[in-house]
């Protein structure tokens, strides 16, 4: 066999909105005022609620959480595009899509303050509650995707994950399955440059994660993800994709993390200064203010006017979750939540903590443990080894 050449296709591109406000006209999408409108109030409202969640971290009102901010564009264009039949997989950092999705600030919230009932709105809905250890959701998306497609459903799941994860073998295996099965997927990558202190030329050799797509044999595109209106067609033509049964799609969206890894990170001590201002300019709000500004949709005056609306809403929705959190906190339904129903060995641990709770008198009429469960024998257990 002499030597050749496998021609292995190639990836597309996408940029629409540049950084000074201005559209490629052939390109746009065909969005009302109102759309539009609504795109950049949901980007605001992320960007907002984010920086009023970090100075609550900082009083210590709620717990450490992953900041959105220079990535609303990538989210909120991929939650706009998506139907409410969508599914969507989520990892921890997609304030838009969840806000795109319905998601109320009350509810952010209390997830951030490690109340599950914050996920009570999840209940018949397409939507998967957060994913902090990296990539699984990309497994059990092609889990749901394949579900879709046995029940024949016009709809689609959507995985979110970033740069980092495409290093997981749950990336692999669940992209690898969707495209063997040829699945209603989309896998939607915000390369933000940065897995916590990992720069994301250290994650692959490959000179895009789009590029994976051809080794899975299915559609890649890299879209230029601080551009609301990019990423918003590129999602839909992938969904389009999905429910014609043509297949998955793998999105890189190519973004910046401006803020912290979490709020227990700092990223001064690894990355440059230089480079944190070389993103400033092409921030997704400002870039998609402009536009709205030049095209005449929006006004200085209407901007302030929605600023001021939104401050008072993240207020309001912060004494409603604080509110509810002070009259219903009861730190033994952490154990609820794991399984459907509790196995023994959580029974047991529930009534341990309980034990320790009440001694403590942290639960207002508390119970002694309960019956049958395991737990009155744990805790005689306990007593008789501290005795
Ligand atoms: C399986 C697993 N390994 C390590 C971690 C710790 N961890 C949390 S986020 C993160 C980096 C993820 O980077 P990326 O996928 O780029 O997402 P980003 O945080 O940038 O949104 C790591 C290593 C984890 N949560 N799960
Ligand atoms: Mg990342």
């Amino acid at each position: 066999m002499p030597r050749g050449k496998i021609e292995l296709g190639s990836v597309e591109t996408l940029s629409i909105l540049d950084c000074k406000g201005t559209v490629d006209e052939g390109l746009m999408p065909l969005l009302d005022n109102k759309t539009l409108l609504k795109a950049y109030r949901l980007m605001l409202l992320g960007r907002r609620l984010d920086e009023q969640a970090m100075r609550y971290q900082r009083q210590g009102r709620i717990g450490t959480f992953a900041p959105n901010i220079g990535q609303e564009a990538a989210q909120v264009g991929a939650g706009l595009a998506m139907k409410k039949e969508d599914w969507f997989a989520p990892s921890f950092r997609e304030l838009g899509v969840w806000l795109a999705r319905g998601m109320t600030i009350k509810n952010y919230f209390l997830g951030w303050m490690g109340i599950e009932d914050g996920n009570s709105g999840l209940k018949g809905t397409a939507n998967v509650p957060v994913a902090v250890p990296v990539a699984t959701q990309c497994t059990y998306a092609a889990g749901i995707a394949w579900g879709i497609k046995l029940d024949k459903k016009k709809a689609a799941c959507v995985v979110f994950f970033g740069d980092g994860a495409t290093s997981e073998g749950s990336f692999h295996e669940g992209i690898n399955f969707c495209g063997a099965m040829n699945l209603p997927a989309v896998y939607f990558c915000q390369n933000n440059q940065w897995a916590i202190s990992t720069p994301r030329k250290k994650q692959t050799k490959s000179e895009t994660i789009a590029q994976k797509a051809i080794a899975y044999g299915i559609h890649g595109i890299q879209v230029d993800g601080n551009d609301f209106f990019s990423v918003y067609v590129a999602s839909i033509e992938a969904l389009k994709r999905a429910y014609e049964g043509k297949g998955p799609t793998l999105v890189e969206a190519i973004t910046y993390r401006r803020s912290v890894h979490t709020t227990a990170d700092d990223p001064r001590v690894y990355r440059s200064e230089k480079e944190e201002k070389e993103w400033d300019e092409k921030d997704p709000i400002h870039r998609m203010r402009s536009y709205l500004e030049k095209k005449k949709i929006l006004t200085k005056e209407d901007n302030e006017k929605l600023e001021a609306v939104i401050a008072a809403e993240i207020k309001a929705g912060y004494v409603e979750a604080e509110a509810y959190r002070n009259s219903n906190i009861d730190p033994l339904s952490y154990f609820d939540y794991i399984y459907k129903e509790i196995p023994p060995y959580l029974k047991w641990q529930k009534e341990i903590a309980r034990h320790h709770l009440k001694g403590r008198n942290v639960i207002k009429g508390a119970t002694e443990p309960v019956k049958g469960t395991g737990g009155a024998a744990a805790v005689g257990q306990l007593e008789e080894a501290e005795d």
